[in-house]
């Protein structure tokens, strides 16, 4: 039996007959007839986290996962701001989550009741659309009521995908479940404009006839041009003039600055929005960026390019550096080891050292929550991940971050294809490379938080299988261990490193470059 919510009931509907397969459901009671309906729901999977924060990470993981959208269901009041995060996440990574929230009626907003604050546009910018539902009490608010959950779940999949908010008023008695069968909703359909063909054949033709082109994917990794444009320097033959940039953040700021200096860029974007990351934009186009970079690989295969080849040379020499490198024991041995090892398998990385260091050894794509670089969801998008994916999973990510959002693994779901490399240096190294910090006495205690913490605690109290590693062997043998124990539960490998080798392991890696001069 339904909830005997009519509201509740249209969106459950409509929920079920857009496609969507699952949902993190937090608790509370003003939520609970919406819950309740999708537990209720044959076509539904819930998931049940506690913590909001960690519960819109762990939607936004699934979504990444399955491609589709995932629902976090929350109640009434903070528990809505408490999704912030990981809604802004999704904004700029174009993940279509739908936050669906419990609200009071309108007439008791700022009455001081309980639990209660202005919800309809709570999450503003960071969502493509907000709604907030009728309760419907005839057949004018019913179709009303339809209308904007279809519209926010069009929404959530219009231009590459998004977040959306629906806000869901619901008048007491909460707890009646008395309806039998979902109403029969009405599915409004969407189609999205493919990019024509012959808008695509003419950024396919100014690419191959540019003289120096580069093509800029979207992916949350460049993998070495960090290195490569630090080697490069002011060499003015390998600066491009033309940039095609396929949308998603880039890592590494001195590639952006490298990038300025090109005549022109071209964006291909799903929104159609002006994001002059280059400052040198001339061309927008709305489309789907991945197939335009596709399409542009393919031609270059046909018509090799004399710039591109020797981009591609100069990436591959350093390649060959990367690994020949031998790094001090520190996090950078570590991700070399693990991504020397760990295949083709789903791998995330924490935003700070992690994914810089992804960046020099991964040579596949990987996950990073680099649409607004917070530390606080990583783990929790990971979880999220794995628990709708038989594939193993793995979370590679900085001891900040991970005890930040310890709650991630406060979770009866999660299985043994969680796997964490989690790399505890005693704070956020990363303020140990920033040039001049140094000079300030605040910066280890308070600017990069030093602690003496370890996960094992974390990990007896979750049921995590831990195991740790304090020097080059036990790294090597950890490692091992992660990527290959069978375990019905996840596991965690922690890696005690020191921020100073960590920063000289990076440091000594670019010196090691420079003097190879792997330029040809
Ligand atoms: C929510 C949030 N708060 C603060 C920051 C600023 N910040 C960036 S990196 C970092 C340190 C991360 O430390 P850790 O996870 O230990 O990684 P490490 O730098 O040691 O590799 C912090 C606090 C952030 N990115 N996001
Ligand atoms: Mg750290």
């Amino acid at each position: 039996m339904y909830s005997n919510k009519e509201n509740v009931n249209i969106l459950t509907a409509l929920l079920v007959r857009h496609g969507v397969q699952c949902a993190v459901v937090c608790p509370g009671s003003r939520n609970s007839a919406i819950v309740h309906n999708l537990h209720e729901c044959p076509d539904i999977q819930c998931f049940p986290v506690t913590d909001e924060r960690s519960a819109g990470f762990y939607a936004l993981g699934m979504a990444q996962a399955l491609r589709k959208p995932v629902v976090v269901c929350v109640t009434s009041g903070t528990a809505l701001l408490n999704l912030a995060p990981a809604v802004a996440e999704a904004y700029y990574q174009h993940i279509p989550l739908v936050a669906v929230s419990a609200d009071r009626p309108p007439q008791w907003i700022d009455q001081l009741d309980g639990q209660t604050l202005p919800q309809p546009d709570a999450l503003g910018r960071f969502v493509r659309k907000a709604v907030s539902l009728p309760e419907p009490t005839d057949a004018d608010t019913r179709w009303y009521c339809n209308r904007l959950v279809n519209e926010a779940l069009i929404a959530a999949r219009q231009c590459g995908g998004g977040p959306v908010h629906i806000n869901v008023p619901i008048t007491e008695p909460l707890f009646e479940y008395t309806v039998a069968e979902l109403p029969q909703e009405r599915l409004i359909e969407s189609v999205a404009a493919d990019m024509s063909p012959a808008t695509l054949s003419h950024v396919t033709r100014m690419f191959l006839q540019a003289k120096r082109p580069m093509l800029i994917t979207g992916q949350p990794m460049n993998p070495l041009l960090d290195e490569a444009v630090s080697l490069v320097g002011e060499d003015e033959t390998y600066i491009p003039d033309f940039v095609l940039y396929i949308g998603g953040s880039i890592v590494s700021k001195r590639l952006k600055r490298f990038l300025r200096k090109a005549k022109e860029t071209w964006v291909v974007n799903a929104t159609g929005e002006v994001t002059d990351t280059f400052m040198n934009l001339t061309h927008v186009f709305q489309g789907d960026g991945e197939a335009v970079a596709d399409h542009i690989r393919f031609m270059l295969v046909m018509e090799p390019h004399p710039f591109v080849q020797q981009w591609d040379a100069l990436l591959a020499s350093i390649r060959q550096q990367a690994e020949a490198y031998e790094p001090v024991y520190s996090e950078m041995a570590a991700v070399k080891y693990f991504e020397h090892h760990v295949g083709d398998a789903e791998v995330h990385y924490a935003n700070s050292s992690a994914i810089r260091l992804a960046n020099i050894f991964a040579q596949h794509p990987v996950w990073c929550n680099r649409g607004v670089n917070g530390i606080e969801g990583s783990l929790s998008t990971a979880a999220g991940f794995s628990c709708v994916t038989s594939k193993p999973v793995f979370c590679v990510i900085g001891d900040l971050s991970f005890f930040y959002d310890q709650n991630a693994l406060w979770n009866q779901n999660l299985k043994g294809n969680l796997r964490i490399l989690l790399l505890n240096n005693g704070k956020g190294g990363i303020f140990e490379m920033l040039p001049g910090l140094e000079q300030s006495p605040a910066r280890d205690a308070f600017v990069a938080a030093e602690h003496h913490t370890s996960a094992e605690g974390i990990c007896q109290e979750n049921d995590i299988v831990y195991l740790s590693a304090s020097d080059m062997p036990q790294m090597r043998a950890g490692i091992d261990t992660l990527l290959n124990i069978e375990s019905s539960r996840p596991v965690l490998l922690e890696v005690f490193t020191s921020p100073s080798p960590d920063a000289t392991a990076l440091q000594s890696f670019f010196m090691f470059l420079d003097k190879k001069d792997v330029r040809t």
